[in-house]
């Protein structure tokens, strides 16, 4: 049985999406969940202010208001400093993954016989609507590679919806040097490559609505990082360096 579950969840101006997402979280997932860890970076809307409003009876939840160097990278690595040290398991998750929440337990009825199980879009045919053709190109790409250069077969492990074992999540921590998106490549790659075993659950993705807030995700500007990580993985699996 899961429990000292901890949520890691990066923000950047997601008021709209933390209002809904942490108390059906705290609602539906109460026994499994010891904390959240919500870590918003220098959010110009009225998500410190929201969060302020959650905290106040939900000792669930806590906060790291980032002020400076703002990215998805910086802000994980930090929220995993924040663990509790009885944290037993990490889920790994956006704001905006609304859709998703119903996921989670079927990743909690899996992790017993693995040390992680990642979210993929990949797998059930339909689970993508609207998702941008550029993104879904380069990211199959990404995995294309990584099967042929890296022999991992897994489907979608960028994917930032991830149930680890804490002692997995310490274990990989060392190995995790993007500031950017692109950590969400370092979390799901490594931890193959470091040979422990990661399921697969089908999930679907849906596009943002107006009321959920703008992406941050700009391909152009991480996709450097993402290659970065790659030639990263190469090293790491074949110099071990
Ligand atoms: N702490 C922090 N979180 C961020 C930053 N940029 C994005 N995020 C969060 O990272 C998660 C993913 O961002 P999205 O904008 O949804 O990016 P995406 O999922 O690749 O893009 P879509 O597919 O369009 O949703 C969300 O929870 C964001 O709030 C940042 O600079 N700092
Ligand atoms: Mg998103």
């Amino acid at each position: 049985m899961v429990k000292n579950l901890s949520v890691l969840i990066p923000a950047r101006n997601e008021e709209p999406n933390i209002k809904i997402l942490l108390p059906q979280l705290l609602k539906k997932y109460s026994d499994f969940i010891g904390e959240i860890i919500l870590i918003n970076d220098c959010s110009t809307d009225g998500t410190k202010r929201v969060l302020r409003q959650l905290k106040k009876g939900n000792p669930k939840i806590k906060t790291v208001h980032r002020r400076a160097h703002p990215g998805v990278g910086n802000a994980l690595k930090d929220g995993i400093k924040k663990l509790n040290p009885n944290s037993e398991y990490v889920l790994f998750m956006d704001c905006d993954f609304l859709a998703n929440i119903g996921d989670i337990g079927k990743m909690v009825r899996r992790i017993k016989n693995y040390d992680g199980i990642i979210g993929s879009r990949f797998i059930r045919k339909n689970s993508l609507v609207s998702y941008p053709y550029m993104k879904k190109l380069v990211n199959r790409s990404y995995h294309y590679l990584a099967r042929f250069f890296l022999k991992i077969p897994n489907s979608d492990l960028t994917n930032n919806f991830k149930l680890y074992r804490t002692s997995l999540v310490k274990k990989v921590f060392p190995l995790l040097s993007s500031s950017d998106f692109a950590v969400n490549a370092e979390l799901g790659f490594f931890p193959v490559l470091m040979h422990n075993r990661i399921g697969e659950i089908p999930v679907s993705w849906q596009e943002r609505t107006e009321q959920m807030g703008l992406s941050k995700f700009k391909i152009l500007k991480v996709g450097p990082s993402y290659l970065r990580v790659f030639v990263r993985l190469l090293r790491f699996k074949y110099l071990k360096s």
